[in-house]
């Protein structure tokens, strides 16, 4: 008995020392312990051994099984820590690899266009102030001496929330809340978002972005309002930028004027930028109606004001040569990401 039981361990011992994995150990184990192993035989044909004897062989019975299993416990801990130190291995992370770069954002043209308009005012001493986008029809319209059928109330077709209150078509409804106000001296601009009820082509969008500019103050005269204008032509479109006032009517100003720039391109002499024309058009001014300023409190015989307004996709569009102005509304990075 005690050499089938010695020749049971070596056999064991042996074919752990052999076994290449966590399986075939598994398999030693159940041709050995399990419960049809060989050491579980011996035990079960304890009956056939002296009852005297019993006591010895159970105990070198369990001796044997101890050690074996000692033995694959051992095996088996240093299989799996080997197990463990592959898998480390293979998943071992390279923090020194640098990191993909994230897409950085852009200004968009109409905002590198309004910060530089906003630059060239501030440095002149004016005021930035905006203003809400759906208004009174009073504020859009009646305060800036376009009453209830005006024919500039066809051309300045808006979207209507209800009969009194629209979507603005200009910011000078902001500059009319100003006046409200009464403060005075006022030197502002109010950029914004506008809105007209028109179809969509290469030179018109339902929503667009304007840039009135509004100066109130005693001994204002004609005279400002150009020097002014021609020094933001200058610091936008190049020092030998000339200007040209063409006379024009807006209701809310008396005399109106309509600003051309010198052609950026050709100097004047006329290309296929300017049209042949050697100008081009660039905004709107003139001389605050005095009805205006009466309407909003503000005394006509005592302040004056003159007023601009300017398109700003008109700008971002000729500053940057863009032909079509559904472009700046399509958020195509190829597009965005050339200004
Ligand atoms: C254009 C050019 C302009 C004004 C806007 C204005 C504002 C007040 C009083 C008087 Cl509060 N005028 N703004 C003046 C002249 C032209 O915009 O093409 N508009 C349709």
């Amino acid at each position: 008995m005690k050499e089938k039981l010695q020749s049971i361990k070596d056999k064991a011992l042996q074919q752990i020392g052999v076994a290449e994995g966590l399986e075939s150990l598994n398999d030693v184990r159940v041709a050995i312990l399990g419960k049809k192993g060989e050491l579980t035989s011996v035990l079960k044909s304890m009956k056939d051994v002296a009852p005297e004897d019993r006591p010895k062989v159970g105990q070198m019975v369990n001796e044997v099984r101890a050690e074996i299993e000692k033995v694959l416990e051992e095996k088996k801990t240093a299989f799996e820590k080997k197990l463990r130190e592959e898998k480390m291995k293979a998943e071992t992370i390279d923090v020194t690899l640098p990191a993909k770069k994230p897409m950085v954002g852009h200004r968009h043209p109409n905002t590198i266009a309004l910060e530089e308009i906003e630059r060239i005012f501030i440095g002149m001493g004016y005021e930035v102030v905006e203003g809400p986008e759906v208004e009174y029809d009073y504020y859009n319209f009646e305060a800036l001496n376009i009453p209830a059928n005006h024919p500039a109330k066809d051309e300045q077709d808006t979207f209507y929330i209800n009969k009194d209150i629209v979507l603005r078509t200009q910011t000078s409804s902001t500059q009319v809340h100003e006046l409200e106000k009464g403060k005075l001296p006022i030197r502002m601009i109010a950029p914004g978002r506008v809105y007209r009820s028109d179809e969509v082509d290469a030179t018109h969008s339902p929503t667009f972005h304007q840039v009135e500019g509004l100066v109130v103050d005693k001994n204002v005269t004609f005279a400002d309002l150009k020097g002014t204008l021609q020094q933001f032509a200058k610091e936008i479109f190049g020092e030998d930028t000339k200007v040209k006032f063409r006379p024009h009517h807006f209701p809310f100003t008396e005399p109106s004027a309509e600003m051309d720039v010198s052609c950026f391109k050709c100097g004047g002499k006329g290309c296929r930028f300017c049209k042949g024309e050697g100008w081009i058009e660039i905004l709107g001014c003139g001389m605050v109606h005095p009805h205006v300023l009466e309407m909003s409190g503000v005394n006509p015989e005592e302040y004056v004001g003159f007023a601009f307004g300017v398109g700003l996709e008109r700008i971002a569009l000729l500053k940057y040569e863009i032909d079509d102005m559904r472009l700046l509304y399509e958020n195509d990075a190829r597009f965005l990401k050339q200004f």
